[in-house]
């Protein structure tokens, strides 16, 4: 058994080297290239073979030593990374080993690929990546759901996926803290009197707290659980889904309303005229969840209610609705929370990025309240872009 220790570079090789992953002989390049605000994330690079081994670190990267996390969720990764690589495995990195002690997982390195965010905060604009994720989401969630596996073995891998610790950073960031004056909150001091606004708004909350509740409670499928354009590795003709530290079985609407919201914020970030290809995504990650969801309904099925006549328009409907309002409460979250999203923060005229937040606070708001009224992810662009007129 290993006792934990951080990696360094020099041991992050050793490591690779001890387990016979690369060659003793091997000429070896190693740099930490974490970005994230949990991990360590080495690159290793030999000439014959390259990998990834990242290790959870018993505190949150972002803050520091005086925010406390288990190393649990390296193995809730581990398992859940082996998982989606059963249902989804053209999207998913594959993973070649981890030990529990050292929190650590060691997996295919995808650095031919680049982080989706950066990509399109560059302006990249990767035309298959909503289909593919919209693949990835249907066969995850549905692999995993009762519908699938039947109650009982769904219930017994639900149990080994509870995640108390990063559901309760979900909880509090997503779900709360931006609706109060949280400690948490980091925000521009030109943006109060729009979260004071939103602060004293009462149905704002309301609806935040049924959300909350929904994210509480449910327990759908086995989620990414924080699938924002930053958990993606994405090029012209391929996409992986990395870091699933957060899954956990939750609400069917959740992964799919992480990345339609961080999909339209980089909408705001950019000029009028190369918004289009975002709104395009989040159209066709909608049409693809559904048309995959029904494939799968169809063909492999458990419920006795399956074929009853408008079951599963109306779960689609539910799903699209809880995501509608999970959206709007990522983009509040992203704006205003203490996590943020580089394409908001990294603009640099401050007039264009204090417009590009009031928006994302207002659009968030907007879907939070209104959520019942869209019907088709066409509508919520369409509603979406008369904002932005
Ligand atoms: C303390 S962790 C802050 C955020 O980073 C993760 O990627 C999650 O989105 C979390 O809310
Ligand atoms: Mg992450």
């Amino acid at each position: 058994m290993s006792s934990y220790e951080p990696l360094t570079t020099e041991s992050a090789v050793a490591l690779v080297k001890n387990l016979g992953l690369v060659e003793e002989s091997e000429t070896i390049l190693c740099n930490e290239i974490g970005d994230g605000n949990l991990n360590y994330v080495f690159h290793i690079k030999g000439i014959e073979k390259s990998l990834i081994v990242k290790q959870a670190l018993p505190y949150a990267k972002v803050v520091g030593e005086s925010w406390p996390l288990t190393l649990e969720r390296a193995d809730i990764e581990n398992r859940a990374l082996r998982l989606q690589g059963v249902f989804a495995p053209d999207y998913t990195p594959k993973v070649y080993y981890s030990d529990r002690d050292l929190a650590i997982t060691i997996m295919e390195d995808l650095s031919h690929l680049e982080i989706a965010r950066t990509g399109l905060i560059n302006g990249k604009d990767y035309p298959l990546i909503a289909r593919h994720t919209g693949e990835f989401i249907a066969r995850t969630l549905y692999g995993t759901s009762d519908f699938a596996m039947g109650p009982q073995e769904k219930k017994n891998l639900q149990k080994t996926f509870s995640n108390p610790e990063l559901c309760n950073i979900t909880e509090g960031l997503v779900f709360t803290d931006p609706f109060f004056d949280a400690e948490t909150n980091n925000f521009e001091e030109a943006l109060r009197p729009d979260v004071e606004k939103l602060w004293n708004d009462s149905a704002l909350k309301l609806q935040a707290a049924q959300l909350k509740r929904l994210f509480l409670t449910s327990g759908d499928a086995l989620l990414h659980g924080d699938l924002h354009t930053g958990s993606i590795f994405a090029s012209e003709t391929e996409t992986k889904v990395i870091d699933p530290e957060f899954a956990f079985y939750g609400p069917f609407g959740f992964d799919i309303a992480h990345f339609t919201a961080n999909l339209l914020m980089n909408a705001l970030s950019r000029e009028e005229n190369r918004r289009e290809p975002l709104f395009d995504h989040i159209v066709t990650v909608w049409n693809v969840f559904n048309r995959e969801f029904t494939r799968l309904w169809n063909e492999n099925n458990t419920e006795a209610f399956a074929e009853t006549e408008g079951y599963l328009d109306w779960l689609l409907a539910d799903i699209f609705e809880q995501a509608t309002g999970f959206m709007g409460l990522e983009m509040i979250r992203r704006t205003i929370g203490l996590a943020h999203v580089k394409d908001l923060d990294g603009m640099m005229d401050d007039e264009k990025r204090l417009t590009a937040k009031r928006r994302s606070l207002f659009i968030g708001a907007r879907l939070v309240k209104e959520r019942a009224t869209y019907k088709t992810a066409e509508q919520l662009v369409a509603a979406v872009k008369e904002v932005l007129a």
